[in-house]
């Protein structure tokens, strides 16, 4: 969105180099900046690549609070929907672990299972049953679909950084190959679909 060049590396095996444990991480002239905040920090102030410049105070200070309900609370109701529902979670495990030999793909994954679980009841979403933490994500579809309206990006015809931060998100439900009652509800919101077809076709 930046127009600066980049090189995607997915998979799990970036963890071993994230300082803090967590993905995303950037790697630039061998520093590694970790954390999506962090990151987009990192963008404008040593690559000018702000995507912000041109937005009022007023909508920088409501993109900050939407960043931070999505990246708080809407990524726990993902988290809820891929590991702890059974279903999805077979085929989660069977894709997540694809890449790693045996012994190591039988053991690691109920291990991981149980941590991710264990950190979605302590952050709170996981004392939640399934049909309440739904209408949690509904209500954060519901708010976006709103906010958005009949816009191409958030703030009018140009994207900002909020942009990708929604899609980030947005699209995990949307787009993903996964078809539970999570990613269902989300394909009911027309605009949030357009939204992420727009942002895939242009960026
Ligand atoms: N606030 C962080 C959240 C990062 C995060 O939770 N990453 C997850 C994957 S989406 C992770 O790396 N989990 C690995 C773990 O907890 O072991 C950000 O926006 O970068």
């Amino acid at each position: 969105m930046a127009g600066l060049e980049y090189e995607y590396l997915g998979g799990m095996q970036n963890l071993k180099k994230a300082p803090k444990g967590k993905l995303p991480l950037l790697e630039d002239d061998g520093r590694i900046i970790a954390d999506s905040e962090i990151i987009i920090d990192y963008l404008k102030t040593e690559k000018e690549a702000d995507l912000d410049s041109w937005l009022t105070e007023e909508q920088r200070a409501l993109a900050h609070l939407v960043t931070k309900s999505l990246d708080e609370n809407l990524y726990w109701c993902l988290v809820y929907s891929r590991w702890v529902h059974q279903e999805t979670w077979l085929k989660v495990k069977e894709n997540f672990f694809a890449g790693m030999s045996f012994p190591l793909k039988q053991i690691l994954p109920p291990i991981l299972r149980g941590g991710v679980k264990s950190s979605i009841k302590k952050q709170g979403m996981g004392r939640h049953s399934e049909g309440e933490v739904l209408a949690i994500a509904n209500k954060s579809f519901a708010s976006l679909e709103t906010i958005l309206g009949d816009q191409d990006y958030f703030f009018g015809n140009r994207p900002c950084s909020l942009d990708a931060v929604v899609y980030g998100h947005v699209a995990c439900f949307i787009s993903s190959q996964l078809d539970n009652r999570f990613n269902q509800e989300a394909r009911k919101y027309n605009k949030l679909v357009e939204f992420c077809n727009r942002i895939a076709a242009n960026y």
